[in-house]
């Protein structure tokens, strides 16, 4: 086999997400954005969650960041303050760029367990009050390629030669793997990018070929040295993971809550629009997702 990758990255830090409960009554497993992992730049949040009705993530706001939500079972209907309004079912992916601001609901729309995984990726200072918008793709759109017992979704960036038509305001790559036994994978991540790999299901080797294995629910952080990761799937059964990687914006950080901005002044602005309707926030003053009004009757 050729050598894609010249000099591998190795993993530098583990973690299993253990369940949290988030929302209304959903549950979801953090990885980053808990205690321990507060930031790994430009990402703020990964969470895999689980929801069944009636619970779920009625209305509430964004500002600064873009929230990716990528569906793995059952669907979940978003509905936001300008009447944006979908459902996204298993496979299918909504890239939403909250910008300067959005309010929305977040809801399961299917009897039984909805899951998924929703990462939070932060704008640089010049994108955070941009207008909001979206980019949805269904799961039969997304662009797939396979070789050599490796399948690949790419959601965003691009693997085995085949590209995402996504557009990442923050430079980023977002690649679901499913791996048979006995397959290598070899791919490359931008030197100085920051990258990370999530396990979903089976066991997988990342990094170098005598590594512990690697089960579901754990986030691998990998080291910024090298030009790309190699994974084996060494067990019996497939494996199924996501790598994501980004360009590291490199600016402070403070966050309150659903709001991501730069400074102390700007989160201060921010609760005060969202308070008094202002700067982006204006629509929200009228507005109750159908979802919430539901939940009264
Ligand atoms: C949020 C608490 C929340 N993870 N995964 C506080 F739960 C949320 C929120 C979500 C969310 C929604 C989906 Cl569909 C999937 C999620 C957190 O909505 F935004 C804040 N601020
Ligand atoms: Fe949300």
């Amino acid at each position: 086999m050729v050598n894609i990758v010249k000099e591998r990255r190795l993993v530098v830090r583990k973690f299993l997400a253990r369940p949290q409960h988030e929302g209304v009554g959903a549950i979801v497993r953090r990885s980053i954005g808990r205690f321990e992992l507060k930031y790994f730049d430009p990402f703020l949040v990964l969470d895999e969650f689980s929801v069944s009705s009636p619970a779920g993530f009625p209305d509430h706001p964004h500002r600064g960041f873009e929230t990716v939500t990528y569906m793995l079972q059952g669907a979940v209907t978003h509905e936001d303050f300008e009447g944006h309004k979908g459902t996204i079912g298993a496979g299918d992916l909504q890239w939403m760029t909250a910008g300067r601001g959005i309010v929305h609901s977040e809801m399961p729309a299917a009897q039984g367990t909805q899951r998924g995984l929703q990462l939070w990726i932060n704008l640089a200072s010049k994108h955070k009050m941009i207008e909001p918008g979206y980019q949805e793709v269904a799961s039969r759109d997304i662009a797939e390629a396979a070789q050599d017992r490796i399948k690949v979704r790419v959601i965003a960036g691009e693997a085995l030669g085949t590209k995402s038509a996504v557009y990442t305001r923050t430079p980023t790559m977002y690649l679901d793997f499913t791996l048979k036994p006995g397959a290598h994978l070899q791919q490359p991540v931008p030197v100085s990018w920051n990258a990370f790999v999530y396990v979903l299901e089976g066991e997988g080797i990342f990094g170098s070929p005598d590594s512990l294995a690697a089960t579901s629910h754990h986030l691998l952080l990998l080291g910024n040295d090298g030009d790309g990761v190699e994974a084996w799937n060494k067990s019996m059964k497939p494996l199924r993971f996501i790598l994501v990687g980004g360009q590291p914006l490199g600016e402070p950080v403070v966050q309150y809550g659903p709001f991501v901005m730069n400074t102390e002044e700007e989160i201060d602005q921010t609760i005060q629009d969202y308070e008094n309707c202002t700067n982006g926030f204006e629509k929200a003053r009228h507005w109750r997702s159908e979802a919430t009004l539901g939940l009264d009757e």
